[in-house]
Formats: structure tokens, sequence, C-alpha cells
């Protein structure tokens, strides 16, 4: 079943007031190209700014506490982020799962809270490159994803990122035949944890996708979209990534 697509920019600890700039030529990229979805996800400080500065376009965050609020200093519930204006956030992205050991159960309960306060929830899944070489990929992510999927996800709040994390920031990418049996594994394992459910879940592919590489990442089947890091910085090189899924 050919899912809406959706390109997804995540700016990490990148951008500012002045960055913002850069919204504007991406939202008018975002309403020329209508057939997919396309959202930025920028620090949390900038949310509620590019959501005044771009009101059409999709706005997102980068993570969410599980928690609805207490003493959790520096954290950020997912009913804050809602006010700010986000209505979808990345949940257990790599750099979270190795930076501040995130857990599976951790990421779960984020991408629960984070649909429980109504916003779509970006689930990050993919292995180190050692994991690959010996031959586990494939085990890891479905390992991942008994983990840290909510059951009662669907395909209107739940969505799936695959980025390996050999490929992040890094300009190596996997081959296309790669992609494909990771992306044909990721949308089996969905079907077994959410039934029919889990066809209607977009699967994002993610790390190093740049404007030459993205029309080929994405007409792999089962990859329903991109999340874009480096390449998401600026609208000369997120437009063609738009343009690239259209
Ligand atoms: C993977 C990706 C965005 P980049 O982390 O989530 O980053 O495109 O820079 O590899």
């Amino acid at each position: 079943m050919a899912l809406r697509k959706l390109v997804a920019g995540n700016w990490k600890m990148n951008g500012s007031i002045a960055a913002l700039a850069e919204l504007d030529a991406i939202a008018a990229a975002a309403k020329a190209n209508g057939n997919i979805d396309v959202a930025i996800c920028p620090p949390f400080t900038l949310i509620a700014p590019a959501v005044a500065r771009t009101p059409e376009l999709t706005i997102g965050a980068q993570d969410c506490h599980a928690a609805a609020k207490g003493a959790h200093t520096g954290c950020i519930s997912a009913a804050m982020l809602v006010e700010a204006g986000a209505t979808l956030a990345i949940v257990g992205h790599s750099e979270r799962r190795a930076d501040q050991h995130e857990t599976d159960a951790e990421v779960q309960a984020k991408a629960a809270a984070a649909i429980a306060a109504g916003m779509r929830a970006i689930v990050c899944v993919g292995e180190t490159e050692a994991e690959r070489d010996a031959g586990r990929a494939v085990a890891v992510v479905e390992g991942q994803l008994d983990g840290s999927i909510p059951r009662d996800g669907t395909g209107v709040t739940l969505v799936v990122a695959y980025e390996p994390v050999w490929a992040i920031g890094t300009g190596r990418t996997p081959s296309v035949g790669d992609v494909a049996e990771m992306h044909a594994a990721i949308r089996a394992k969905l079907g077994a944890l959410l039934g029919a459910e889990g066809a209607k879940v977009r699967i994002l592919y993610g790390g190093s996708v740049k404007p030459d590489n993205a029309k080929e990442l994405l007409s792999v089947a089962d990859v329903d979209g991109a999340l874009v890091g480096g390449a998401s910085l600026t609208a000369a090189q997120f437009v063609p990534i738009i343009e690239g899924g259209a």
C-alpha cells in the first residue's frame, strides 16, 4: 500500500531566530508539493517562533519527557510542546539513546506521552555498524521495535524512522537493497505488533539523506519518507529533497 510520504527535517542542536528565514522557502516548497507531508523539528526554543513565522508548516520537537510534569530539571513535557505549537515529536533518536542512555522502555513511554498529548510520534530505530557487520541488523531493529512501539499506535499517531547509526552524519548510506530489506522487515514487525494498523504506519529512512540520493532512497518499497538532519538546515538543500519525495 502506498502511503503519503513524510519528509521531516531534524535540526538537532542547530539553528537560531535568524536561521528561521530558511523556513519561508521550505514552507513554499511544502505548499507546492502538496502530495507529501513536510515538517521541521527545530530546537525547543525555536518551536514557537517557527510556528509564528510559518504557521502553515508542520513544526515538531526532537524529544519529550514521558511524564506530564514534575521535578525533571531541564526536561520538557509533551503538553508544553503542544502549547508551543508542535504537532509531532521525534523520540528515541540514536543520539539520545547514546548520549542520554535512553532505553527502549523510556522511548516507548515518551512516544505514548507524545501521542496522548495529541502529537504524532516518530520513533527512531537503527543498528550500529558493529551490529550490521555481525549480521544482526534486522534482529537489533526488531528488538528496538518490540520495546519502543506503543501497542495502540496507528497510522495517524505513529511513524517509524529507520536510521542506521553508522549512516548518521557520515555521508555513508546503506545500499538500496539493504534499505529495502530492512524496511520490509520493519513493515512485517509492525504488522505483528499492531495488526492491520501496521500497514498504515509510515517508515522513514534517515541517515545522510542529501539532494543527490533522496529520490533514489525515497523510491524504495516501504520507504514512506525521510528524516533529514544536516541537509534540512538550509532551504537550498532541503527543498530538492522535498521535491525528490513528491
Ligand atoms: C540522522 C539524520 C537526521 P543526518 O540522525 O535524523 O541526520 O541526515 O545528518 O545524517
